[in-house]
């Protein structure tokens, strides 16, 4: 339908941080900010417990299934290819996607029960590399304290501690650290002017693979 339209691409804008470090409900308002400002615009979330592979997915974090580490690797990542072709399409026409969390959730997850990180990272190669990692950095025990965890397999604080430590050493150009401590407006004032600028740069830019 928009052929030979002139506008740019979507980007795609990927929010990660430990269980309670505020991603979603920063997601939630940096969507409500960008459709304000007239942004074509979609909130995503990963895993998407809507599909059949994200209801195996939902039912192993709520305790009600046991899977071996690898295979529970991989139905995450299968859940992100599941999704990849309409992500694609939705970027390529126009729309920027504000995704909460995305493959180095999956590595630093899984990495943290030990597996190896190559390992961990293959079933991931091909996917749409994203355009900005924002990294919602609140210290475990501080995430621990808000409100408390829900109860779900991984919301454990030494648990958590080692998925801190595996989101460090995956940091890379793309990631900006956000201080996730800070009060819940200025973290939004920085999400903000992160995506903006984000959404102006990569809007003659290809989409690339991970
Ligand atoms: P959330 O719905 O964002 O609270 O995520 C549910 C839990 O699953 C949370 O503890 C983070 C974890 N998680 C998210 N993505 C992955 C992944 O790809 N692999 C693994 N092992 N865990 C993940
Ligand atoms: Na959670
Ligand atoms: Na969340």
């Amino acid at each position: 339908a928009d052929a030979g339209s002139k506008s740019g691409r979507g980007a795609l804008v990927v929010l990660e941080g430990l269980d309670r470090s505020g991603k979603s409900s920063q997601c939630a308002r940096l969507l409500s900010y960008l459709e304000g400002q007239g942004c074509r615009a979609e909130g995503w979330r990963f895993p998407d417990r809507g599909t059949c592979v994200g209801q195996m997915i939902s039912a192993y974090l709520a305790n009600e299934s046991q899977l071996d580490d690898r295979t529970i690797h991989l139905l995450f990542s299968a859940n992100r290819w599941e999704k990849r072709a309409l992500m694609e399409s939705k970027l390529l026409g126009g729309t920027t996607l504000i995704v909460d969390r995305y493959s180095y959730s999956g590595v630093a997850f899984s990495a943290a029960k030990g597996l190896d990180i190559q390992w961990c990272k293959a079933p991931d190669v091909g996917l749409i590399a994203p355009d900005l990692v924002i990294y919602l950095d609140v210290q475990p025990e501080k995430a621990a304290e808000r409100g408390g965890y829900g109860g779900e397999r991984y919301e454990k604080i030494e648990f958590q501690k080692r998925v801190a430590d595996h989101y460090h050493s995956l940091r890379d150009s793309t990631w900006k650290v956000v201080d996730g401590s800070l009060p819940m407006e200025t973290v939004e004032e920085h999400l903000r002017e992160l995506a903006t600028n984000c959404i102006q740069e990569c809007q003659e830019k290809p989409l690339t693979n991970l």
